[in-house]
This record gives C-alpha cells, sequence and structure tokens, in this order.
C-alpha cells in the first residue's frame, strides 16, 4: 500500500531524446519561457511533472480527511463555516491540479484510480490523526504554512498550467494559514487548559510539519534534475529551513515552545537551527505504515464507492441533454 514510486499505469517506455531538440529545450527553461501542452518537451519532464501534480492534486484531496474529522465538532458556527470553506477550496485545488496533469496526457480517472489502489503518493503530513480542536489550529498554521513556502516558488514553476494553477492555490492557502494561526491564538489567550491543548498539538505536529519539505537534499532523487528543468525553484532543505525561520516566532508569539530542545538562533546566519528529524518515521509513514494510512485510504475508497450514482446519474443527464439537441437539430433541418 503506498509505496509506488512512480504511478504505473502512467509511465512510458524510456525514450532517447534528440539531443537538438533536448538543447533547445533547455535554452527555452534557461531563457525562463513558459513550456505549455503543445509543446515539445522531453518524456521525462512530462513525467516527472504527472508525478509531482498527481501527488500533490492527490494531497489535497486525502488532506480534506483530518480537518473533516472536525466539522461537526468546530466549537462555534463560525469556525464551523470558515473550516467547511475551508475543506471545499482543497476540494478545488485537487480538481485545478488534476485538470493540470491532464494536459500532460493522462486522465484524471487513471490518476486518481492510482490513488485509490494505494499505489500513489500524497502527502505524508495527512496520516496523522486529528485528536482535538487546536489539531485543525495546527494544520493551518504548520501545515498550510508549509504548503504555502514550498508552493510560492511553484507559481514560478516552468510548466505553465502548474504555474497558473498554483497562484489561485496559493492565496487560498494564505487565508488558510491565517485561520489556523487565529484559532491557536485564541486558544493560547484562553484558559489554562486551552493553552495546554494547542501545545499538546504544537507538540505532535512540529516533525511531521518540517517532513512535508520531502528528504534531505542528499537523499533526494529528484531534486537536481527537477532544478535544472526550473519546476522547482529551491531544494528541500532549503524551504525547510525557511519555514523554521518564519514560523519560530510565531510559535514565540503565541507563547509556545517549539519541541525541539537542539532549536536555536544562529546571529552568524541569522537562521533557526533545528534539531534531527527522524527521517525513519518519514519512510515508514510514506511506505504506508503511518498512523492513518489505512484509514484515510479506506476513507476515499468508500467515497468514491457512495459516489457512483451520481456520477452515473450526471454522465446519463449529459447523454440525455446531448441526444435531445440532436434531435432538435435534425427536427429543424
Ligand atoms: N510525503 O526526490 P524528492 C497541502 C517522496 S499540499 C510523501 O525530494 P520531489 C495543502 C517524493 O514524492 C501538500 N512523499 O521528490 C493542504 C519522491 O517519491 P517518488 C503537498 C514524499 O518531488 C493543506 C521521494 O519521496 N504538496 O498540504 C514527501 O523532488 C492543509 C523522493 O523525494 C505538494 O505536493 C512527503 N512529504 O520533492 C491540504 C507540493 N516528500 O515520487 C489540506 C508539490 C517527498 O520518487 C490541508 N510537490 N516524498 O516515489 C513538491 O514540491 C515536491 O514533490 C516535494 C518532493 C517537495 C514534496
Amino acid at each position: 500500500m503506498y509505496t509506488q514510486a512512480l504511478n504505473e499505469a502512467v509511465e512510458r517506455p524510456r525514450v532517447v531524446e534528440d539531443p537538438e531538440k533536448l538543447a533547445a529545450f533547455q535554452a527555452r527553461i534557461d531563457a525562463e519561457e513558459k513550456i505549455e501542452p503543445n509543446d515539445w518537451m522531453p518524456e521525462a519532464y512530462r513525467r516527472t511533472l504527472i508525478r509531482q501534480i498527481s501527488q500533490h492534486a492527490h494531497s489535497e484531496v486525502v488532506g480534506m480527511l483530518p480537518e473533516g474529522n472536525w466539522l461537526t465538532r468546530a466549537p462555534s458556527l463560525k469556525r464551523k463555516a470558515a473550516l467547511l470553506a475551508k475543506i471545499q477550496d482543497e476540494g478545488g485545488h485537487g480538481l485545478y491540479l488534476y485538470a493540470a496533469a491532464e494536459t500532460l496526457g493522462v486522465s484524471r480517472e487513471e490518476l486518481y484510480e492510482q490513488l485509490l489502489a494505494g499505489k500513489a503518493k500524497y502527502s505524508s503530513i495527512f496520516n496523522y490523526p486529528t485528536l482535538t480542536w487546536a489539531d485543525i489550529g495546527c494544520i493551518g498554521w504548520l501545515v498550510d504554512g508549509a504548503a504555502i513556502m514550498n508552493q510560492i516558488p511553484l507559481c514560478r514553476t516552468s510548466y505553465g498550467p502548474y504555474a497558473r494553477a498554483m497562484i489561485r492555490i496559493c492565496k487560498e492557502e494564505s487565508f488558510h494559514q491565517r485561520q489556523g494561526y487565529e484559532i491557536m491564538l485564541t486558544l493560547c489567550r484562553g484558559t489554562p487548559e486551552q493553552k495546554a491543548m494547542a501545545q499538546d498539538a504544537l507538540n505532535r505536529w512540529w516533525w511531521p510539519a518540517l517532513m512535508m519539505f520531502g528528504p534531505p537534499d542528499s537523499e533526494s532523487v529528484h531534486t537536481e534534475q527537477s532544478m535544472r528543468w526550473k519546476i522547482k525553484r529551491f531544494t528541500n532543505d532549503e524551504l525547510r529551513q525557511k519555514f523554521v525561520d518564519a514560523t519560530v516566532p510565531q510559535a514565540h508569539y503565541l507563547g509556545l515552545t517549539i519541541p525541539d530542545p537542539e532549536l536555536r538562533y544562529d546571529e552568524a546566519t541569522g537562521h533557526w537551527r533545528y534539531g534531527k528529524i527522524d527521517w525513519e518515521e518519514f519512510k515508514r509513514v510514506i511506505a504506508g505504515f503511518g498512523p492513518c494510512n489505512r484509514e484515510r485510504l479506506e476513507a476515499k475508497r468508500k467515497a468514491h464507492e457512495e459516489g457512483r450514482w451520481v456520477r452515473e446519474a450526471a454522465l446519463a443527464y449529459a447523454a440525455k441533454q446531448r441526444a435531445r439537441a440532436m434531435a432538435q437539430k435534425i427536427a429543424a433541418e
């Protein structure tokens, strides 16, 4: 489950590319031109994008589940409305991203089947449980915060449809981050029990949030090539450091303690230095053995099955409309 290196169904035979075309392609990338769906592109560039964009889309739709857990228990109508809107946004992000992936010659159904079969990856972070209301604050503050740090540079990614999708997504993620931080602020200014709940959530989400940026650069198999193609603009470690630098002062403002005894400010570089990340835990989670991997995929499969009649009804309705339009056209001729 959840261990496949690359979506099997979208893997194409390795091709030997024409060196002249490759050089011209790289020159376009170097000149900061956007690559569009009908442009020539190396097969490996196309595969890399399908892999990254589909994993990203899957993350958005699986990411709806941990928050969905708190919809019926949000502490007020206002909180419930905001959470509902946020979760709907994530569904929309999935939609834009699947649509961007489709421009590369793969169908949304094919990609979704890969997810349901447990063969496609999605972000490790969504395999952790949401135990208290403070977890909803932490998801907005830290998970959306990490997502924005990673996604702002993707607005300048070299593939046009992905870059354009990311612009809208980032605007919405920014609202998500603020609603999460505001929940944390309210809890931290509340009763001692509420503040303790906020600290407990931070303790559980901090390290998984750092893992969202992917393995360290020394172990990242795709970074070098993706940077050359300007799909990625920063390495995993660079973005992780930016996130830590931005987030530590926010935790201090909340009066919370980052659960890292080795965290210290490095005057010489102006960066917050953090302790060792448990990469064994990361590997376990992406291999399918995180706390909620099984639950997440089961929920997605159940929703897909329960939505079957809606898809069938929509297709039947569209077919009926087409037949009617055709009959009217014939009658008019
Ligand atoms: N979890 O060589 P690299 C969100 C995999 S959206 C699982 O460094 P790359 C919104 C990686 O796929 C969050 N797997 O790979 C929201 C690769 O496996 P493969 C998602 C991970 O692609 C908020 C292998 O490890 N965001 O949160 C993870 O150059 C709140 C080697 O890694 C995106 O997808 C991980 N954390 O860099 C929704 C952003 N990290 O394919 C709801 C776009 C790495 O060879 C609520 N993606 N892996 O089998 C990216 O920027 C990149 O794909 C990285 C990984 C940076 C994630």
